[in-house]
């Protein structure tokens, strides 16, 4: 077994270093360039800059490879997770992909990334390399990208917007939906692995990873970036690996749940984009959701939270402001090892907007993004479910 473990650990090093070597040396300019234009669809590239001085890159596929003739097409803004970019909705065949699916449905499909990710471009005046630059948790995305890439699109589009997030994207809308400047913005919206809450959360790998005070390694290294695919993240997976809890041989299952319809011939591609850096203070964010249960802003600890704001705990995210009539659809799997069916039980009982729920018994954490089935599972359902919102016609 120790044999087998130190395989695996070897394994992942050579992976690693072969990414460092390879993976990376490999540039493109930009999320089009990359995905979009080979496979022959028009794809613009925008960028946006956060009240903070982040510059976020946001693409725009104006339509499907034919240009159907459709007098006003509705905006849908797509949200990746944590340590994903928007390459996520892009990544298997035009005919799996939700991207591609639902620009050939006739929508103006707009593709978010937020700071740091490899398809924003940085910061006004912080070099990549400043503890500055990666001084945010999902709060600052929910508060500045989110509502920036937002009126982005409704400048040009002047139409209120569909939004589909994906795990980090959904934590993103339920913190930025309680904003009525947000909200008024949103046609509908679809959550795919719906988080509010995450202590249940079953993954081994991260439920070590807390156990290990992973984030409080990092910060106390000076650790401030969260690159998968450096070193320091290497010992790290080694660490998680030597505690007993977690089966490294099948690493991805132990982090998200055995994804049923996952293309594992596809994974040297996504390995050309993915994963994206995000910053350890967000992931100090999310394990203080793990260890607490509760959804509020980032914990200073009593100090900080007095300073911050004017109060010893940090608020919560007020899920019942959420207007009642704003129309979701909730996607969520009998086997997602994030989003675990306890957590989304609890979230449904403090949302008083109008859910509509799907459950795929068979889905874990990727399969919503990834499945070679998830057109039929999952994507035409989410367009019929936006098509009925808009003869509806939804108005907060
Ligand atoms: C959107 O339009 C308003 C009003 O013209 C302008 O002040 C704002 O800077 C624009 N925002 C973006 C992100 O384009
Ligand atoms: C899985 O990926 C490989 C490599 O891209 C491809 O040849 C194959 O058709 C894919 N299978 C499915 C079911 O999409
Ligand atoms: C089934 C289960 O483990 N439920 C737990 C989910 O998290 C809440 C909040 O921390 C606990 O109270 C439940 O016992």
């Amino acid at each position: 077994m120790k044999k087998f473990r130190l395989f695996c650990v070897c394994l992942l090093v050579v992976g690693f270093c072969f990414l460092r070597t390879f993976g990376l040396a490999r540039s493109y300019d930009g999320l089009c360039s990359a995905i979009l234009h080979p496979w022959g669809y028009p794809c613009l590239e925008y960028t946006v800059t956060t009240d903070d001085g982040f510059i976020l890159g946001v693409q725009r596929i104006p339509h499907g490879r034919v240009e159907n003739v459709i007098e006003s097409r509705r905006p849908v803004f797509l949200q990746h997770g944590l340590f994903q970019g928007g390459d996520t909705w892009f990544e298997n065949f035009p005919d799996q992909s939700l991207g591609f699916i639902l620009a050939d449905a006739g929508f103006d499909v707009w593709v978010g990334n937020v700071r740091g990710t490899r398809w924003s471009h940085g910061h006004v005046s912080l070099p990549r390399g400043a503890k500055e630059f990666w001084d945010w948790s999902f709060d600052e995305l929910a508060e500045k990208d989110l509502p920036a890439m937002l009126e982005l699109i409704y400048n040009l589009t002047q139409s209120q917007i569909y939004y589909v997030g994906h795990s980090q994207g959904t934590i993103m809308a339920f913190a930025a939906f309680t904003n009525a400047k947000v909200i008024k913005r949103m046609a509908a919206a679809a959550l795919l692995s719906p988080i509010a809450f995450l202590s249940n959360i079953t993954s081994p790998f991260a439920r070590a990873a807390v156990n290990l005070h992973l984030d409080q390694v990092a910060k106390g290294m000076g650790v401030h970036q969260l690159n998968l695919r450096s070193e320091f993240a290497v010992e790290m997976v080694d660490r998680v690996c030597k505690s007993k809890q977690v089966n490294c041989g099948d690493l991805l299952t132990s982090i998200t749940g055995p994804n049923c319809c996952f293309n594992n011939s596809r994974i040297p591609y996504y390995l050309d984009f993915e994963p994206h850096p995000s910053s350890t203070k967000n992931l100090e964010h999310l394990f203080q959701m793990i260890r607490k249960g509760t959804f509020t802003k980032f914990d200073w600890g009593w100090f900080g939270n007095w300073r911050h704001y004017a109060s010893s705990t940090p608020p919560e995210y007020d899920l019942l402001s959420i207007p009642k009539e704003f129309p979701v659809l909730m996607a969520y799997g009998g086997l997602d090892a994030m989003a675990d069916l306890n957590d989304v039980a609890l979230m449904l009982t403090k949302v008083l907007c109008k859910v509509e729920l799907l459950y795929l018994e068979n889905y874990a954490h990727l399969d919503f993004v990834l499945s070679v089935k998830a057109k039929g599972d999952l994507y035409d359902p989410l367009i019929a479910f936006f098509k009925a919102q808009s003869k509806l016609g939804f108005q907060v």
